[in-house]
């Protein structure tokens, strides 16, 4: 079984391109990956985990927690849905051409260079929240696959995961222009569950479920009303997973299960 001695490094190196692999971010996104899968896959613990959000199998905790007089409280989501697969959640996360059609805290989405067929960098400038300024944020993107080794079978699917994680880039340096920068880092996780009455039989779209997990610290990198920034959270979190999860059940219905 997966202890908290797994090497996830190690993991996350065997997923990833070789491109990845040369950029010299990749200490970092190893780094960042491996701790942002081990704590999504750690459950909530002893920690203040206030449930905010319950809908459905939809659940949503936070902890309060403030920097600098700023809010920065952690988020985590978990979600089950049903007739998509870890492999796919994460697909329609990462990918850029995708991200306008669920992405509703988005004014502008711009691809600043793709490392490689896995690791994007991004700048983004989301919609503005009266009365705080608007906000933009420069990260890198990785998407990868481990082994689910609480799943006996070696053929079992892997877990998928896109991570994202705020990068200070030349090309856009923060508070230059009427946006203030926030920092973030995200973690979406799927792990696809295959029904047993599927056995020895052609795979269906029911026979699968994604147990999901998202987990996200935004620190609004300046000014933002501490009540204001709460309630904003409080409606856009599950909006974004519900706009998005039925966005890839839209998407996949049609097509092939790729696990
Ligand atoms: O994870 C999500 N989206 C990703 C792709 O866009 C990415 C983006 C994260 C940024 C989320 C922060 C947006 C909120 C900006 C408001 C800042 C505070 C303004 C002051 C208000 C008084 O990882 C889904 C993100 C869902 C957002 C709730």
């Amino acid at each position: 079984a997966q202890t908290s001695q797994t090497n996830w490094g190690e993991l996350i190196r065997a997923a990833a391109t070789n491109a990845s692999l040369k950029h010299i971010y990749w200490p970092e996104i190893e780094r960042v990956v491996a701790e942002q899968i081990r704590s999504a896959r750690m459950g909530l613990g002893k920690g203040a985990w206030q449930l905010f959000v319950e809908d459905g199998e939809m659940k949503m905790y936070r902890r309060e927690v403030e920097e600098d007089g700023l809010v920065v409280d952690p988020l985590k989501a978990t979600h089950q849905v049903k007739g998509i697969t870890g492999r796919e959640l994460c697909h329609y996360f990462f990918y850029p051409e995708y991200r306008y059609d669920w992405e509703g805290t988005l004014e502008t989405m711009n691809v600043v260079d793709k490392i490689a067929e896995d690791t994007i960098l991004f700048h983004q400038i989301h919609k503005r929240i009266w009365p705080a300024a608007q906000r933009d944020a420069t990260f890198w993107s990785h998407l990868t696959h481990v082994p689910d080794e609480e799943e006996k079978s070696e053929d079992s699917p892997h877990i998928w995961a896109t991570v994202n994680n705020s990068v200070e880039l030349p090309s856009h340096p923060p508070n230059s222009g009427k946006q203030v920068r926030i920092y973030l880092t995200i973690i979406l996780m799927g792990q696809t569950i295959i029904s047993p009455a599927a056995k020895g039989r052609e795979l269906k779209r029911d026979d699968i479920t994604c147990k999901i997990t998202y987990c996200a610290v935004v620190n609004p990198g300046g000014w933002a009303p501490s009540s204001v920034l709460r309630a904003v959270y409080k409606r856009e979190y599950p909006k974004f997973l519900k706009r998005f999860t039925a966005y890839v059940l839209e998407k996949t219905k049609n097509l092939p299960i790729k696990l």
